[in-house]
């Protein structure tokens, strides 16, 4: 039998291919680790307890209706990032602002931490998958001091580590830290992240796309006219590729990243500037789709090399296969 690598193993074998060796980086992965074991556990009671499933009566930043288990799941995180010590500040999808952690031990930690705790919450009451969503930075601020904004604001590129964990039909976390992308799937009798999906490569093409076809009519011609090819037998294919939308973009971009596809969610009316946040959910998964081999932009630009002006700004999205990508942007 071959020797099973755990996710801890792991990290600390790869420990010197990390830009700052010093093991604060793998604290912070293993603190990830933990708290996506909480959330997991919670989501997978969720059909079951009545107090866990169902709306918490509030909003978020954005206007949307704030789940429990966004809620709960937001919470876990802060609670893993202000405890571990390696994080001096957060900003999360659910939060308005950005938090600067006051203790003089997360004052002197040099990383900060983004995230989307729990991407896909609409979906929780109907039993689709979900999941976390995270993007990792060294601090441009003095070390000793709190937080700022312009922590928050950097550019995709300046992420030293970005992952998701996608809380499926099992609960797998996949993360890169600029050497390549690399999936560990939770055993839960054990409570202990396996290595499941060593080198991930994303297909250079594929036959899924990924588009809430209901906004079809809304896209602008470059787009539809992909769309079109998608359907049609003209593709390299000779058949039309399949459609496949969760509503889940780490779901969706999960499936994508291992069959080869795509995934667009454009700027449309309703959504003038694009529905999917940068900093939360575009950065950390253009970052593995890079480094897998595939491609992300806005339609026109690398997300990783937006400057962001915002917490909460919202991109057009295109992720995928190198060649989907660069068709459907017309190129
Ligand atoms: P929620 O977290 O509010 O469910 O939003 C999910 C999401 O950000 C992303 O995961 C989906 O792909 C996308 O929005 C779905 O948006 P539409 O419902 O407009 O297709």
């Amino acid at each position: 039998m071959s020797k099973l690598t755990t996710l801890h193993e792991f990290i600390v074998a790869k420990q010197k291919d990390f830009p700052f060796a010093s093991g604060e980086l793998s604290r912070l992965l293993n603190d990830i680790a933990l708290a996506a074991k909480i959330v997991s556990n919670d989501v997978r009671k969720a059909g079951l307890v009545d107090h866990i499933l169902g709306a918490q009566g509030g909003q978020n930043v954005q206007g949307e209706e704030q789940q429990k288990l966004d809620v709960v799941a937001d919470e876990a995180f802060i609670r893993a990032f202000e405890n571990g010590g390696e994080v001096c500040g957060i900003a999360s999808e659910e939060n308005d602002d950005f938090l600067a952690f006051q203790s003089d031990t997360a004052k002197k930690g040099n990383y900060v931490v983004l995230f989307d705790p729990l991407d896909g919450s609409s979906n929780i009451d109907v039993n689709v998958s979900i999941g976390t969503i995270f993007s990792i930075y060294r601090r441009i601020s003095p070390n000793g001091t709190l937080a700022t904004l312009d922590d928050m604001l950097q550019s995709g590129e300046q992420q030293v580590a970005a992952g998701y964990v996608l809380y499926g039909s099992s609960t797998i976390l996949v993360y890169t830290t600029g050497n390549g992308v690399n999936g560990f799937t939770l055993d839960p009798a054990i409570g202990e992240f396996f290595l499941s999906h060593p080198e991930m490569r994303m297909p250079e093409n594929g036959r899924i796309y990924s588009v809430n076809e209901g906004n079809l009519n809304d896209f602008e011609p470059t787009l539809r006219a992909y769309i079109s090819y998608c359907q049609s037998n003209e593709n390299q294919t000779g058949k039309p590729y399949s459609g496949r939308y969760i509503g889940s973009l780490v779901a969706d971009f999960h499936r994508n990243l291992i069959k080869g596809g795509i995934y667009i969610y454009p700027a449309v009316p309703s959504a003038p500037q694009g529905r999917l946040r940068l900093l939360y959910e575009c950065n950390p998964l253009a970052f593995i789709a890079e480094q897998a081999g595939g491609l992300a932009t806005d339609g026109k630009n690398r997300i990783l090399e937006i400057k962001p002006s915002q917490l909460h700004q919202r991109v057009g999205f295109y992720i995928g296969s190198k060649q989907m990508v660069e068709k459907a942007m017309g190129l």
